[in-house]
């Protein structure tokens, strides 16, 4: 199995990692400065010892790949993982009228009542974020995020930089350049931003016909964010490999802040007790050959045998 590296490394922060308090207010088991490697050549790392919703990461990366910083896309391919954070930006602003929704995020993991109203609220924003085209222009936009500045990083005197299609270019051009990084971390950017981007910088590496990408996470949810970010740059190597006529060769995860969250230890025991499946291979279109030509369907999973869905709390 190709996720032995995570399981590896789950053990590990486990028994050796040292507790420490987060802005969550939560509690981690926490190390500082991990790695993981996985050979993209052997097949595609996504977790078998539980399910991982692959369409989410597929529609997620998608509209990274867009440039798109609308949440719109996202739900009309029924993705919602970033739908607090525009939700945010709507009840905090002078337009909304309906009921407080101060702190939803706390508020609804602690008081079922609360929790019933916040759902039904969230619903009707997300249907008028997809009937009503000027209400999404205005609140389903979040801004800063890895769309924009991967594919519109704003330049001092005006004017953007494509940093996907440039790294495309020098992969293409040299190919054994050291240089070929994307960079999503923009310091003016992140004291206002409500999520400081967690991928922090990524850079790839030819060798042998092979694409491999290296990317610094600052800080990783072991249990629930981590194997999404697994899956997700696994791909992005293997869309930008096919662009760029390499096959794909390793996906390098470095972790700075690596943590599991205290109220996610008794999962990470069921998953550690299960025994791993072989990964499953990924699919690609073949007729497909740039990056922004994929759609939904031209991306698939073949053979993925898993495990049940474990259910945890997200640290909000
Ligand atoms: N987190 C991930 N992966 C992601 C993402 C967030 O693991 O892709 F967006 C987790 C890491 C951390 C929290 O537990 O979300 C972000 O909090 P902070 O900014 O305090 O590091």
């Amino acid at each position: 199995t190709l996720e032995q590296p995570y399981l590896d490394l789950l053990n590990k922060i486990m028994s050796e990692g040292h507790d420490k308090e987060d802005r969550t207010g939560t509690g981690t088991r926490s190390l500082f400065g991990a790695q993981m490697r996985f050979d993209l050549s052997q097949g595609f790392p996504i977790l078998t010892t539980k399910r991982i919703p692959f369409g989410l990461i597929k529609s997620e990366l998608l509209w990274f790949l867009r440039g798109d910083t609308n949440i719109r896309f996202l739900l009309e391919h029924n993705n919602h993982i970033w739908d607090e954070w525009a939700f945010k930006n709507w009840i905090e602003s002078s337009d909304y009228n309906g009921p407080d929704m101060t702190d939803f995020g706390l508020r609804s993991q602690k008081d079922p009542e609360f929790k019933k109203i916040y759902q039904e609220e969230m619903q009707k924003f997300d249907q008028k974020i997809l009937k009503d085209q000027a209400f999404a222009e205005k609140y389903g936009n979040l801004g800063d995020v890895y769309g924009a500045q991967w594919r519109h990083w704003k330049k001092r005197e005006g004017g953007f930089i494509d940093q996907i299609q440039n790294v495309i270019d020098q992969i293409k051009k040299t190919p054994y350049s050291r240089r070929l990084i994307v960079s999503a971390w923009n310091p003016e950017d992140v004291p206002t931003s409500a999520l400081p981007p967690c991928h922090v910088l990524f850079q790839f590496y030819v060798n042998d016909g092979k694409l491999s990408l290296h990317l610094y996470q600052r800080s990783g949810d072991m249990f629930l964010g981590v194997p999404f970010n697994i899956a997700s740059y696994s791909l992005l190597v293997n869309l930008i490999a096919r662009e760029t006529a390499l096959k794909p060769g390793e996906f390098i995860h470095t972790l700075g802040d690596a943590h599991i969250y205290k109220n996610h230890f008794n999962q990470v025991k069921d998953l550690l007790s299960r025994k791993p499946y072989n990964s499953p291979q990924l699919w690609l279109n073949p007729d497909k050959k740039m990056v922004q030509d994929f759609e939904m369907s031209d991306i698939k999973l073949i053979d993925y045998r898993h495990h049940g869905t474990i259910k945890a709390a997200v640290a909000v």
